[in-house]
């Protein structure tokens, strides 16, 4: 394994996450303390409405949040539909390490939160509230491709996670992921990103996978557990994503052609690779030479 220090993120605002994984990181910190920190500054310190606080939400006007997070030695944690929680990968971390469990949802997983500490607070910014009643007047279900890059409040985004995938100088890694979900959707949906394999896996023995896009298709093909298991196989990162684009086409190809899916991986020697389905999928990494800006994934169409 490299004991490079790497951090890799999905879209634009990977490069904040990214800074803020670097302070543990090129410091000689651990990758799962990493992502941790990377996800929660999605979660707080962005204010899109694409993921975290400042989140669209569902068809009902209710903002609810995914997140996971995985180490490289198979523990892992998540929570999914959860309200009014600033920070779920943290509470994701806390199923984790203080729960037998590995998923919690809803209310169950809000209480979870809330007796390990964590302050309850109404998330659903006025800009999201409007939003969502602008959205009602046509309440059409349509995700948008690539509507992460559009950043501005308001904007009629439909896609929200933050995916972000580090290995450590002792060359360990770790994975997290966070979203609010597809915005207007059916109220209780849970995407890829909670779904161990779907949205986020890592194996430290070989490496590690993230996605986003429409959640849907991940889940239907295990598909961040793919790219990892292609990795095993011998593909490099890059290879491995677009095997598993490819899958998701074969599997449903007229779907395809109007929604996006994008994955990012790294291996366990520190290579990384992303391919989409459709262009216009970024990526960002950072490591001891610093931050790279962003990279334009290879996609389909
Ligand atoms: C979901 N995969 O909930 C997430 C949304 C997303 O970029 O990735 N948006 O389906």
């Amino acid at each position: 394994a490299a004991k490079v220090p790497r951090v890799v993120s999905t879209w634009d605002f990977g490069i904040g996450a990214n800074a803020a994984a670097w302070k543990v990181l090129g410091q000689g910190g651990g990758a799962l303390d990493a992502v941790e920190v990377g996800a929660r500054w999605a979660e707080s310190e962005l204010c899109n409405p694409t993921v975290g606080h400042c989140g669209n939400p569902d068809r009902d006007g209710v903002l609810t949040l995914d997140a996971s997070i995985m180490d490289g030695d198979g523990r892992v944690g998540a929570v999914a539909a959860i309200e009014d929680i600033l920070h779920p990968v943290s509470v994701a971390r806390k199923v984790m390490e203080d729960s037998p469990h590995v998923l919690l949802v809803g209310q169950g997983a809000q209480q979870f939160a809330i007796e390990h500490g964590f302050e309850r607070k109404a998330l659903l910014t006025d800009s999201a509230r409007k939003a969502w009643e602008e959205w009602k007047k046509t309440s059409r279900y349509e995700p948008v491709i690539n509507a992460e890059r559009r950043l501005r409040p308001g904007d009629s985004t439909n896609h929200d996670t933050l995916g972000i995938l580090a290995i450590d100088t002792r060359g360990h890694m770790a994975g997290a992921c966070t979203t609010s979900g597809m915005a207007w959707k059916v109220h209780g949906r849970v995407g890829d990103s909670p779904i161990v394999g779907a949205g986020l896996y890592v194996d430290g023995e070989v490496g590690a996978a993230t996605a986003s896009g429409v959640g849907e298709e991940m889940l239907r093909n295990a598909a961040s557990f793919l790219v990892v298991e292609l990795m095993r196989q011998g593909r490099s990162p890059a290879q491995a994503c677009r095997e598993a684009i490819a899958r998701v086409v074969h599997k449903r190809p007229a779907a395809s052609k109007t929604l996006q899916v994008c994955f990012l991986a790294m291996n366990r020697r520190g290579e990384v690779g992303a391919y989409a389905l459709h262009k216009g999928f970024v990526y960002a990494m950072q490591d001891e030479a610093g931050a790279h800006g962003l990279t334009d994934s290879a996609s389909i169409y």
